[in-house]
């Protein structure tokens, strides 16, 4: 008999939860960097193992909006707690809960869903560190479960999979066998395009682009995409395409070696860099970007 439950994965940003993801799958669905508010959507990732089929839920890390796009990112985070059968919060396994993390078990508590505490980077935290960080969530909630990660490494991954094991139901399942996201390949390579931005680029400017893909033409020999990356100031234009169009190569090049992996065909890319002041805070650049409300409902 066939099981299936769907099962989100919410906290702070920048503490693993899409490296926790790809671990899971074994495949690279969600993009990964150093720089916390990296996911901006809800990503769908399933993992398919004989009669069971498991619905990861991404989301962006919970964090107070400052523009349109951080609301977009917030409602994306919270609403996935209602369209999921349990919950898996994730922290950073060196640190005492916060108020993000307090915030977030306010509302799981509310939803009155199942949750598993994964305490992640237990390479940074050392035994000692996350017992006491085990204790202090331990006194603050009553977790199904408190699974310590190292996501990075692919350490304490397994477990978390067997703990879900006890949220499946019986049910058809929601997503052919050897379906790993419901990602279109057009969101995938202007995700991997927007990675290697905040891979190749430091400071603020990372958090004002957006990548939108064009033109995503397949001849059987070859993949070949033109995208606009969207910037919030001439001054970052130039930043982004670097000397003698040097950095944009870079970031192009990083994009294809990545792509042509997961595709596993010949990529293609041409890159235009274009100004769109203030986008994040404008309703109609969000929604051409692909960050619109009315998708999360
Ligand atoms: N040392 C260490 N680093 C890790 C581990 N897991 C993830 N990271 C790193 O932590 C950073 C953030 O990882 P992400 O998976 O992008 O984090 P996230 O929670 O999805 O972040 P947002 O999408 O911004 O909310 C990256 O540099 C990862 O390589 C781990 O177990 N140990
Ligand atoms: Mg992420």
């Amino acid at each position: 008999m066939r099981k299936t439950a769907f099962i989100a994965i919410v906290g702070r940003p920048n503490v693993g939860k899409s490296t926790l993801l790809n671990a899971i799958l074994g495949e690279k669905v969600a993009i990964v960097s150093s720089k916390p508010q990296t996911t901006r959507n809800r990503i769908t990732g399933i993992y398919t193992k004989g009669e069971e089929q498991f619905v990861f839920l991404d989301t962006p890390g919970f964090q107070k909006p400052r523009t349109k796009l951080g609301e977009y990112m917030l409602t994306a985070s919270s609403s996935s707690l209602g369209s999921s059968d349990a919950v898996i919060l994730i922290a950073d396994a060196s640190y005492s809960p916060g108020e993000i993390e307090k915030n977030i078990l306010e509302k799981v508590s509310g939803s009155k869903l199942p949750c598993i505490l994964v305490l992640n980077k237990t390479d940074m935290s050392g035994a000692e560190k996350l017992a006491k960080t085990i204790s202090e969530y331990d006194a603050l909630y009553k977790f199904d479960a408190v699974v310590p990660t190292c996501a990075s490494r692919g350490q304490g991954v397994d477990d978390v999979i067997s703990e879900c094991e006890k949220f499946l139901t019986e049910s058809e399942w929601f997503f052919p066998e050897d379906m790993i996201t419901d990602q279109p390949e057009r969101t995938i390579a202007a995700e991997v395009i927007r990675e290697k931005i905040l891979r190749t680029l430091n400071d603020e400017i990372p958090h004002g682009t957006a990548v939108s893909v064009e033109e995503f033409k397949e001849d059987g020999k070859m993949i070949r995409i033109r995208a606009d990356i969207y910037c919030e100031k001439a001054s970052h234009k130039g930043i982004i395409i670097g000397k003698d169009g040097e950095t944009l190569k870079k970031i192009g090049s990083y994009a294809r070696e990545d792509l042509e992996r997961f595709f596993g065909t010949k990529v293609y890319i041409n890159l235009w860099v274009k100004v769109k002041e203030k986008w994040r805070d404008s309703t109609l650049n969000l929604n051409n970007l692909g960050y619109n409300l009315k998708d999360l409902k």
